[in-house]
């Protein structure tokens, strides 16, 4: 089966930070490909992956960058499909950088941003698995029964002795 979501990030040092939202797709079963596609390194390649995603079948792209984290917004402009931001904590700012590159978007060009860091990149990974479900039953089904779990877990960790 071809890929459902494109995992890009800037740089081979955001893996850290965006490998948390592949252990989410892997979890919930997804195919998903992961690249280092870079706005200002590779710009040539960043235009090519986001023109393609659509016809290569890809529904969702998740896309990680930090400091002037300019990756998601400009493959927003290159495709239809959503984009969904993750802002990586940079080390100059803490990621203040990242975030705010990512979500203040003009209006017209859409992207999901979610928080700071790796928690931002698990609900990334989480977000496109329910995009993906909002159409797949299997795949919601799977979301569901992740959160069932999470609660589950809550609930037995509240019980303080
Ligand atoms: C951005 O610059 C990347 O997304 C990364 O977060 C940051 C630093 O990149 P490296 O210098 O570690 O390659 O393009």
């Amino acid at each position: 089966m071809s890929a459902l979501v494109g995992v890009i990030m800037g740089s081979t040092s955001d893996w850290e930070t965006m490998k948390r939202a592949c252990e989410v797709l892997d979890e919930l079963n997804i195919v998903y490909e992961k690249k280092v596609v870079s706005a200002h390194r590779t710009p040539d390649l960043m235009f090519e992956y986001a023109e393609s995603a659509s016809a290569r079948g890809l529904k969702v792209i998740i896309a990680g960058a930090g400091g002037a984290a300019h990756l998601p917004g400009m493959v927003a402009a290159k495709t239809v499909l959503p984009v969904i931001g993750v802002p990586v904590k940079s080390q100059a700012l803490n990621g203040l950088d990242s975030l705010l590159s990512i979500v203040q978007m003009p209006g017209g060009i859409p992207v999901a941003t979610v928080a700071i860091g790796t928690a931002g990149a698990t609900n990334a990974g989480l977000l496109a698995a329910q995009m993906i479900g909002a159409f797949d039953p299997d795949v919601q089904a799977r979301v569901e029964a992740r959160r069932a779990r999470i609660t589950a877990e809550v609930l037995e960790s509240g019980e303080l002795a």
